[in-house]
């Protein structure tokens, strides 16, 4: 049996804990370095990296180009996590809480900063009247099922992936408390879909982007490396769903965007220009 750990009277911080995240996880919030953000030319400025919630927003942008709404163009700037650029003050300015995705709307008198990826899909879906119902029903469900996600995508990642992929050591009691939680919500979602070909309902929203990331990568087995262990195949009509929206070009791309690991050819770093894509395609077909 594993060494009992006894919590001490008072808890300090043990700067060697260890665990991937060991050199960023701290108790203490606010900036540790000055340094100020890069400003682009677009009415968006996001700032962000390709993880499941920094590509909520890549997504619903390059839904709205895709849309029509030219009032969406964007520069998405690479925040490196692992290096600590969330502690820089500039990003603080803008994320008090230090976790990607941040996005400052430039295109009125005034800068307006938005953080939680929640709130940066509530926000552009009002400014351009888009992938959220006004309707009160249809936007009651949208809302209820992105408020859904914000809740639970933390006990997949915080918890489940945490336990399971990133502690140093496994322990049963915590993958086995996530795994069943996480599976509970997978059935959640399962059930929905069996009915609706959206999340919210047969109009493709904000809600959708926001679980795909998150619950459409798992199922898609690009999480944890956990598909056999979960059992992810059980959950057809999430799949069915996660190869739909999987499907469509804006989110292909907005998958790309700010991502900084994997396949070279499924990144694009930083994004300036809707052309950006092509010239990683060029480079792809170039260095081939
Ligand atoms: N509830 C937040 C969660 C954001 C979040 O956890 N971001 C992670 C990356 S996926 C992060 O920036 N981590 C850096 C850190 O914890 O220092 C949201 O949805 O925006």
């Amino acid at each position: 049996m594993a060494d009992q750990y006894t919590p001490p009277k008072v808890w300090t911080w043990d700067k060697a804990s260890g665990g991937q995240f060991s050199n960023i996880n701290r108790p203490i919030a606010g900036a540790t370095h000055d340094k100020e953000l890069p400003v682009g030319k677009h009415p968006f400025q996001l700032y962000s990296l390709g993880t499941p919630n920094g590509v909520k927003v890549t997504i619903m942008l390059e839904e709205l180009l895709a849309a029509g709404h030219r009032g969406a163009e964007y520069d998405a700037w690479l925040i490196k996590i692992n290096d600590g650029d969330q502690f820089g003050s500039g990003f603080v300015e803008i994320n008090p809480n230090s976790k990607i995705p941040a996005l400052v709307d430039r295109s009125g008198k005034k800068p307006i900063r938005v953080f939680e990826s929640g709130a940066i899909l509530m926000h552009l879906a009002e400014k351009f009247g888009a992938f959220l119902p006004t309707e009160t029903a249809a936007r009651a469900e949208t809302l209820s099922w992105l408020f859904w996600q914000m809740g639970s995508a933390p006990f997949l990642g915080g918890g489940f992936g945490h336990f399971y992929a990133y502690a140093p050591e496994k322990f049963e009691y915590p993958i086995n408390r996530y795994a069943m939680e996480v599976k509970r919500q997978l059935d959640v979602l399962d059930k929905r879909l069996a009915d609706n070909e959206f999340i919210a309902g047969g109009d493709y929203t904000i809600a959708d982007m926001a679980i795909w990331p998150w619950y459409g990568g798992m199922v898609k087995g690009w999480a944890y490396n956990a598909a056999e262990f979960l059992s992810v195949h059980e959950y057809k009509n999430v799949i069915r769903w996660a190869d739909q929206l999987h499907a469509r070009p804006a989110v292909k791309r907005g998958r790309m965007v700010n991502r900084a690991s994997g396949d070279p050819s499924e990144q694009l770093r930083e994004r300036h220009d809707a052309s950006d894509f092509d010239t990683r395609t060029q480079d792809k077909i170039a260095a081939e």
